[in-house]
């Protein structure tokens, strides 16, 4: 059916298509490893020496399986961390596989890993620690610089296409006593001329910035947009977590935390693997508040992701599929004030699909309204999922839910920011209808998602 009014404007700034992309992925895998599996460190110093890097069952396929089993969609390699040691043979430092017993120094992590994800349909990603503590040149700037560039080059060139390139903003001085400055301009260009399609993340974005913590916590308000121009790599950023109502770029919030105390493998951390419990509180937290997850899983010395965290992972998916399997929305009847034009392309109902480009919109002047949900049935619900559609701008800055139970409205929760997406728990209730009450926002408001859960009991 043809609209018969004109599409809402969008709201600036508004994600780019790699964002867009970026944000749909929602989980996103992490893996941190290198001679810290071999050493017990979280942070190896550059003194390794590269004969300790000899994981016997080294089986890459058997990560990527892991993370495609739990519902991922894109994973982040450690290709380099601090110590400096590289998970590929690279032509600019010895301080590599090359130089490890691991399949007699001809083998290349990177590559037998980019391959594993994508024959298990993962896109792959890259993070390469522009802290190094092996290299003889960091802390003389540019001499690091130029030769950090051409490994980033290797990076972006050999392993096919990226969908993230994770910058670190952790800095250090070299052993000339100077402090290392990085070249984020210049690193940044690289990655936008070879892989137009790669996200760059860094405190500061460009295009992601981090959520601020390490436990995978976003917050509400949690703004995708950014004064981006006032952040620092490595800063103590005022907005890191929330974000800025009104900023002047685009750069949502990436969620960051390991499955267990440790980025690295610990053997004596196998009791402190994350609990289902816990992984579903970080997950409300970070997808449930408009970020993305990234979530780590560190293999041990063997070379494999260790039993206890694969089952875990996959024990999440199944948690998160018992809660969100059925909409509980289904078959409801839509209605919403004010609805664009008084047009159904633009309708209450349009919230009811799970299709990101359709939407129930205001006229261009409101700034608040509200859609309501009658369910065919009394159903027991404790959490509703809203989504905004985000290619048209981060607009709701304040929001209640109600519910009505028993014949009788009551508020449920309320919140600020909604974004790409915002899951509300609230005790649970037989719901017969249920009320999302806009009262500010940046333009219009649009909603292209209202969707009701229950947790099993
Ligand atoms: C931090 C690093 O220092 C940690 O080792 C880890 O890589 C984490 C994701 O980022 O800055």
């Amino acid at each position: 059916m043809a609209a018969r009014v004109a599409p809402p404007e969008p709201c600036l700034p508004i994600p780019s298509a790699r964002q867009l992309a970026w944000q749909r992925r929602e989980l996103i895998g992490f893996v941190h490893y290198t001679v810290n599996a071999f050493t017990g460190r979280e942070w190896g110093d550059g003194s390794e020496d590269p004969a300790i890097f000899n994981p016997l069952q080294l089986d890459a396929r058997q990560w990527a399986r892991a993370f495609a089993a739990g519902g991922f969609q894109m994973v982040i390699l450690t290709c380099k961390h601090h110590d400096g040691f590289c998970l590929w043979p690279s032509a600019q430092t010895r301080h590599s596989v090359a130089s490890s017993p691991w399949q007699g120094g001809r083998g290349d992590l990177v590559r037998d890993f980019s391959e594993a994800c994508r024959a298990e349909g993962l896109d792959f990603g890259v993070y390469l620690s522009p802290w190094d503590r092996n290299q003889a040149t960091y802390g003389d700037s540019p001499a690091y610089n130029a030769w950090y560039l051409a490994q980033l080059r290797e990076l972006l060139t050999h392993y096919g296409p990226l969908g993230e390139v994770w910058f670190d903003g952790a800095c250090g001085e070299g052993p000339n006593g100077r402090r290392q400055v990085y070249d984020f301009p210049a690193y940044h260009a690289l990655v936008r001329e070879l892989q137009p399609g790669a996200c760059l993340f860094s405190d500061a974005g460009p295009d992601v910035r981090w959520v601020g913590n390490e436990r995978g916590y976003a917050s509400d308000p949690n703004w995708s947009t950014l004064n981006r121009d006032t952040f620092g790599v490595g800063a103590t950023n005022e907005g890191q977590t929330t974000g800025h109502l009104d900023g002047t770029h685009w750069v949502p919030a990436e969620a960051d935390v390991s499955i267990r105390p440790g980025w690295f493998y610990h053997a004596e951390e196998d009791d402190q693997v994350k609990s289902v419990a816990q992984l579903l509180e970080i997950y409300y937290h970070s997808v449930g508040l408009n970020s993305v997850l990234l979530l780590n899983l560190p293999p041990d010395q063997r070379g494999l992701v260790h039993e206890i965290d694969v089952a875990r992972l996959a024990e999440f998916r199944a948690a998160r599929e018992a809660i969100f399997a059925t909409d509980l929305a289904a078959g409801a009847s839509a209605s919403a004030d004010p609805v664009r034009g008084q047009d159904p392309t633009y309708g209450a109902a349009q919230v009811l699909d799970d299709n990101p480009e359709t939407c129930w919109a205001t006229p261009d002047e409101a700034r608040s309204g509200w859609l309501q949900l009658t369910l065919p049935a009394t159903r027991r619900v404790d959490q509703i999922l809203l989504q905004e559609p985000i290619a048209l701008g981060q607009r709701v800055k304040r929001f209640v839910v109600e519910v009505r139970v028993g014949g009788a409205w009551q508020t449920a929760g309320e919140g600020q920011t909604i974004g790409y997406k915002r899951i509300l728990r609230f005790a649970a209730q037989p719901v017969e209808a249920v009320r999302v009450r806009i009262l500010e926002s940046r333009a219009c408001p649009l909603l292209s998602r209202v969707a009701l859960y229950a947790t099993p009991l």
